[in-house]
């Protein structure tokens, strides 16, 4: 079990981009294609991990863990103003 954090880039369908990293075991449940605008690794309790990122333009981006089955609850918006 791990949780990760992902930041989509705009217009990405959150429930389609979940379906799809579901399958995407061999890549810590980032599929592929170019969906996002950050994300870290696959985390474990106690672990942790530094990312850095240009800011994208303003306005509300969407946030989630990848794990199957964990964006329904994990999941939050990302506001840059
Ligand atoms: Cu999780």
């Amino acid at each position: 079990m791990g949780h990760n954090f992902v930041l989509l880039k705009k217009g990405v369908d959150v429930n389609n981009y979940a379906l799809k990293a579901a399958g995407a075991r061999n890549s810590e449940y980032i599929p592929d294609g170019d969906n996002e605008l950050a994300y870290t690794k696959m985390l474990g309790g106690g672990e942790s991990d530094t990312i850095t990122f240009d800011a994208p333009e303003p306005g509300t981006y969407i946030f989630i863990c990848s794990f199957p089955g964990h964006y329904q609850l994990m999941m939050g918006e990302f506001i840059v103003g």
